[in-house]
């Protein structure tokens, strides 16, 4: 998949998963993997906060080896150079990580490179700085991102009016809020610990991506 062609993925995604070391056991990854592409999610992240670079490229790699034939990009999250050397398809950083400019120093060209915002005020600054996506909240408090403020659905509307690259709701969004950030103007989600948690997470997706639909 070239850069192009996975961001127009991410332009076609509802549903964003992320695979996070948090709430699953990495060995589980790939059966996760396969039941969230076949229930419809159309990005998925690796998140791993306190594992090894070399066991954090191992999982990609096996990730990769499912995600790729099945046309889903990949994202990296705080590891610039994993990215590049598993040849995943993005890099994700937050505010507080390396800028996207220096993050485009380490993944070059063919690698898309999406940031964490927590402000419309940020957001629309991730898009100056030449982002190619957007992740917008926490919008719900979350045990996943415990130290943030929720900022709340108010400003969905205002941010997908603003913000012309791919931009995905995130933090507390379970199935059940989801019909209200539509209502919003939310038109992507990311979901973490509502599809770890459940035991069907391919369902679980169906159902997320119907109603975005
Ligand atoms: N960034 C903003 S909120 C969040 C991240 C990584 C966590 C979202 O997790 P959950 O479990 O879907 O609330
Ligand atoms: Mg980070």
């Amino acid at each position: 998949m070239t850069k192009d062609q996975a961001i127009q993925k991410l332009h076609d995604a509802r549903l964003y998963a992320i695979l996070d070391t948090g709430y699953s056991n990495p060995a589980d990854w790939p059966r996760l993997t396969r039941e969230l592409i076949s229930g419809g999610v159309g990005a998925l992240q690796i998140r791993a906060k306190h594992s090894a670079n070399d066991e954090i490229a191992a999982w990609a790699r096996e990730i990769l080896a499912i995600s790729a034939p099945a046309g889903v990009p990949l994202i990296i999250n705080d590891h610039p150079e994993i990215t590049v050397s598993v040849g995943a398809n993005g890099c994700h950083v937050g505010q507080d990580d390396f800028s996207v400019a220096e993050t485009r120093k380490t993944v070059g060209d063919g690698i898309f490179i999406g940031k964490s915002t927590h402000s419309l005020e940020q957001a629309i600054a991730a898009q100056q700085e030449g982002a190619d996506y957007i992740g917008f909240g926490p919008i719900f408090s979350t045990p996943t991102k415990p130290d943030y403020r929720p900022i709340g659905a108010q400003d969905i509307r205002e941010m997908a009016e603003k913000i012309q690259i791919p931009h995905f709701c995130i933090g507390g969004i379970k199935k059940e809020n989801v019909p209200a950030l539509k209502s919003q103007g939310a038109r992507r989600v990311v979901i973490v610990s509502g599809l770890l948690q459940n035991d069907n997470p391919c369902a679980y997706a169906q159902k997320v991506c119907r109603i975005l639909a």
